[in-house]
């Protein structure tokens, strides 16, 4: 049976264009060397599916009741919720960042609760480019709040894209509170990726209190939501604690985007970037 999946803005078909993810568990002690082989670890039933179910029903329960727009958007007025903290700051995640890092780790303060809706989808980038001032070590885990099958819109990756060189010196040199750009992801097709760079797209089908990892260094981006309903997910930053951190997402006087989220006008595209880095 064909089974086709919209990644990013393109459509793939599983099994032939697009594969599973490699499975690794919490007590593996080759965690990190994994991490630094493939450019992400996925987690299967990390976290306990109560939890997530909770806080679930807390962010639907506050979204009705703090008129929140359907929209899709970051959720920003609920991320600071103990429901939402319990989870994305639990002691069983730090212990995972800490035994990865093989030191203590901290968690940026900003966490990125997105509700997306049908039709949306995210563009292929790496993280760096939005929080790339701090270590270079910084590690993102995705983590969704319902079983996300692919069509609901599930995390793509490009294996082994953080060792695209080309893509981790130029495209990585991008900073958008720097460069005024509206569109700063690097494509919306994971073929041209593939065709250009090489690497394998690897998604999943996610069931509740799956988490996947990867670095700031590795190409992702997202199925496209085709159902009736939003997906409701978190991304959350970690990093050794005695590394230099990205001021506009930790601490409590951090500023968010400064130039991103304004950019209207005299911008350069991705387009005219690609060209100038011969990429
Ligand atoms: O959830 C998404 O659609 C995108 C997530 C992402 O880009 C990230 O976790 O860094
Ligand atoms: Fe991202």
């Amino acid at each position: 049976m064909m089974n086709k999946i919209t990644v990013a803005k393109e459509e793939l078909i599983f099994n032939h264009d697009i594969y599973s993810l490699n499975k690794s568990h919490s007590n593996d002690n080759d965690l990190n060397k994994k991490l630094n082989q493939d450019g992400y670890l996925y987690l299967k039933h990390f976290f306990e599916r109560s939890l997530l179910n909770s806080a679930r029903e807390n962010i639907i329960n506050d979204i009705k009741i703090k008129n929140i727009t359907p929209k899709s958007q970051m959720l920003d007025e609920l991320y600071t919720k103990k429901y939402v903290l319990d989870i994305v700051e639990s002691e069983k995640l730090f212990s995972l960042f800490d035994k990865i890092f093989n030191k203590k780790s901290i968690t940026y303060d900003y966490k990125w609760l997105r509700l997306i809706n049908q039709g949306d989808s995210t563009d292929i980038h790496i993280d760096k480019i939005y929080m790339g001032r701090g270590s270079n070590k910084l590690l993102t885990a995705w983590i969704p709040f319902q079983d996300t099958p692919m069509e609901l819109g599930t995390l793509a990756v490009c294996e082994k894209s953080n060792h695209f060189e080309d893509v981790v010196r130029k495209y990585g040199s991008l900073d958008v509170d720097i460069t005024s750009i509206n569109n700063p992801n690097l494509s919306s097709s994971p073929t041209e990726i593939s065709k250009k760079f090489g690497g394998i797209w690897k998604t999943n089908d996610f069931e509740l209190g799956d988490i996947i990892i990867f670095s700031i260094n590795t190409l992702h981006c997202s199925t496209m939501n085709k159902t009736n309903k939003q997906r409701i997910s978190c991304d959350v930053r970690f990093q050794p604690e005695d590394e230099n951190v990205d001021d506009r997402w930790y601490g409590p006087n951090r500023t968010g985007h400064t130039l991103f989220e304004n950019v209207k006008e005299n911008t350069i595209t991705m387009k005219e970037l690609k060209s100038f880095w011969k990429i």
